[in-house]
C-alpha cells in the first residue's frame, strides 16, 4: 500500500457541536478508508505505482476513473481534516489576510463566495479556496471527488482550503440543510494550517 489513510491529530469529538462525532468517524473510518484502499488498487491495475497523487492528477484525464475518483477522495480528504479542528474559526492573519484581501476585497466577501460556491455545488462535490500559479487566490468548486490540481479541472492551482460538500460529510447532524453546515465550518477552519499551503 503506497497511499495510506491519515491518523487525525484530534478525537473524532473535537469538533463537536459543529461537526458531529459520528459523522467525524464514519466519513473518516469508512468513506476515507475505502477511496484510500481503492486508489492504492486502481493505481495498481493501472501501473501507475510509484508516481505521487500530484503526478497522477496531472494527466488523470487519460487515467481510468477509478484512478481520478478515489485519487481525489484519498487526496480532498487528506486536506480537509488537515484544516479543520479543534479551536478553530476567527480571521487568518499575515499572507494568507493579505492575499485574500487582495482577490476578494475583504475577508466578508472572500467568505460569502466561499459559502455560495459551496452552496450551490449541485449533488456532492468540494467548494476550494486555491493559490493559482500566478500567486493570486481563487474561489472554485468541483464535481465528485475531483480537484483543482486535476489536468480536467475547469480551474487549476494549488488547494489551500476545501469543504465537503456530499452529504456524508453533513446528513445525519444536518439532513438537507446544507447551508447551515456550512456557516458551522467556519468555527472549525485552523487558518494557520490553511496558510501552510501558501
Ligand atoms: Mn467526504
Amino acid at each position: 500500500m503506497s497511499f495510506q489513510l491519515p491518523d487525525l491529530n484530534y478525537d473524532y469529538s473535537a469538533l463537536e457541536p459543529y461537526i458531529d462525532a459520528r459523522t467525524m468517524e464514519i466519513h473518516h473510518s469508512k468513506h476515507h478508508a475505502a477511496y484510500t484502499a481503492n486508489f492504492n488498487k486502481a493505481v495498481e491495475s493501472a501501473g501507475l505505482e510509484g508516481k505521487t497523487a500530484e503526478e497522477i492528477f496531472a494527466s488523470v484525464s487519460s487515467a481510468p476513473a477509478g484512478v481520478r475518483n478515489n485519487g481525489g477522495g484519498f487526496y480532498n480528504h487528506n486536506l480537509y481534516w488537515s484544516v479543520i479542528g479543534p479551536g478553530g474559526g476567527g480571521t487568518p492573519t499575515g499572507a494568507l489576510l493579505d492575499g485574500i484581501n487582495s482577490a476578494f476585497g475583504s475577508f466578508d466577501e472572500f467568505k460569502t463566495q466561499f459559502s455560495t460556491a459551496a452552496a450551490t455545488r449541485f449533488g456532492s462535490g468540494w467548494a476550494w479556496l486555491v493559490k493559482k500559479d500566478d500567486g493570486s487566490l481563487v474561489v472554485t468548486s468541483t464535481p465528485n471527488q475531483d480537484n483543482p490540481l486535476m489536468d480536467l479541472a475547469e480551474v487549476k492551482g494549488t488547494p489551500l482550503l476545501n469543504i465537503d460538500v456530499w452529504e456524508h460529510a453533513y446528513y445525519l447532524k444536518y439532513q438537507n440543510r446544507r447551508p447551515e453546515y456550512i456557516e458551522a465550518f467556519w468555527n472549525v477552519i485552523n487558518w494557520e494550517a490553511v496558510a501552510k499551503g501558501l
